[in-house]
């Protein structure tokens, strides 16, 4: 075979091999998306993460990982309103997205917390 030609086989099998790449993250960043990015930590007075991404119609957890301080998420907005009520350390609570928007859960107990929500 002369060198020119195998070359250009090189270059198709690269090419091959950088499309499995990218489809390969891909898979990764739904997998992400639809697991573990969806449970909320309540935890010394700040949730964890403080912005998450999701879908319409995700369902967000919010569980308070705290030992002795108690919760109260809810959100305030005008097509979406949501109230967990007072939440006990170590339990849990979720709400579904169902608007598209961004949307700030607080707490009630805790001024400074905010986690904001970003629905696509
Ligand atoms: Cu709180």
């Amino acid at each position: 075979m002369p060198p020119r030609s195998r070359s250009l086989r090189s270059l198709l099998l690269i090419g091959t091999l950088a499309l499995v790449g990218s489809g390969a993250a891909l898979e990764t960043a739904r997998a992400t998306l639809s697991s573990g990015a969806r449970i909320v930590l309540q935890k010394g007075r700040q949730y964890l993460p403080t912005d998450l991404y999701l879908r319409r119609g995700d369902t967000v957890t919010l569980r308070n990982g705290d030992e002795s301080l108690t919760h109260h998420a809810f959100i305030e907005a005008d097509r979406f309103a949501f109230d967990a009520g007072d939440q006990e350390p170590g339990t849990e609570t979720r709400l579904t997205l169902a608007e598209p928007g961004d949307f700030v859960i607080q707490c009630g107990i805790h001024p400074k917390m905010k986690l904001t929500l970003h629905v696509e």
